[in-house]
């Protein structure tokens, strides 16, 4: 059975990515994935083609077989659950990891997004009408990240001596703590955890996907400025507006 994975080099993408390079890691024989790069900027998501596969119009999604499947969390949980390994315990060790993905897609995805997006895309918006909001995530960004510290405690990945996809999950947002200008320097063991999750080989591929080898770790000036350009219509849903 072919896998369809539907993505574009943004943490959301990037999760996917980097499950499937840590699944190559783990030694799981995939099948062959074919990789569909939308164009977030140009608007591909709102597309006939991607709508069919994902309703919510958003990468990530993954075909596999007939089954389309849409948000990350399922779909990282879906790939552990598939084709065992330690990235997914299937004893009762499970449910940790489970809740702190679940955490990552509800908590601190929608906020360090949010944050994100009045940070750096939201460039038609008055400023004034900006602060209460980046306020808002800003706080609540600090709160998840002292969460996710007490956490981590002084064990190396969050649910403790093995890397899961609760780190998967949360990792690609974490990592881009300078573009969102979420400080995480107050939370050492935090910024230990990115660096060590950076330094796995199979993270290093994932995170390669769709972008060029020199972006992998800081966009160029021309990238930050098309997304500075764009990004206000991705972040305030315009194209979604019109066509409907
Ligand atoms: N809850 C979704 C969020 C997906 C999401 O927000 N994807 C972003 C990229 S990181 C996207 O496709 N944005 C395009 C848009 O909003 O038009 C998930 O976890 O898969």
């Amino acid at each position: 059975m072919t896998m369809t994975f539907w993505t574009a080099a943004t943490p959301n993408g990037w999760k996917i990515s980097i499950m499937l390079e840590e699944l190559k890691e783990a030694g799981v024989a995939l099948p062959e994935v074919e990789v569909r790069t939308v164009n977030l900027l140009g608007g591909e998501q709102f597309s006939d083609e991607f709508t069919a596969v994902n309703p919510n119009q958003k990468i990530p999604a993954l075909q596999h077989g007939d089954m389309n499947l849409m948000e990350s969390g399922a779909i990282l949980q879906y790939l552990g659950e598939a084709y065992p390994s330690p990235l997914l315990p299937l004893d009762d060790g499970k449910w940790d990891v489970l809740a702190w993905l679940f955490w990552q897609v509800a908590n601190l995805g929608p906020v360090f997004g949010n944050k994100l997006s009045n940070t750096r895309y939201m460039t038609d918006v008055d400023d004034v009408l900006k602060s209460h909001p980046l306020e808002l995530f800003n706080k609540e960004a600090l709160r998840l990240l002292s969460v996710l510290s007490n956490k981590l405690g002084d064990t190396p990945y969050i649910c403790g001596d093995t890397f899961t996809i609760a780190d998967i999950a949360s990792y690609p947002w974490v990592r881009g703590w300078k573009w969102s200008k979420i400080d995480i320097t107050g939370f050492p063991n935090v910024m230990a955890w990115v660096d060590r999750i950076r330094a796995r080989p199979g993270v290093d591929r994932g995170l390669k996907y769709g972008i060029a080898e020199d972006e992998v770790d800081g966009w160029s000036k021309e990238t930050k400025a098309q997304y500075a350009k764009l990004g206000a219509s991705m972040a305030s849903n315009q194209k979604l507006r019109t066509v409907q």
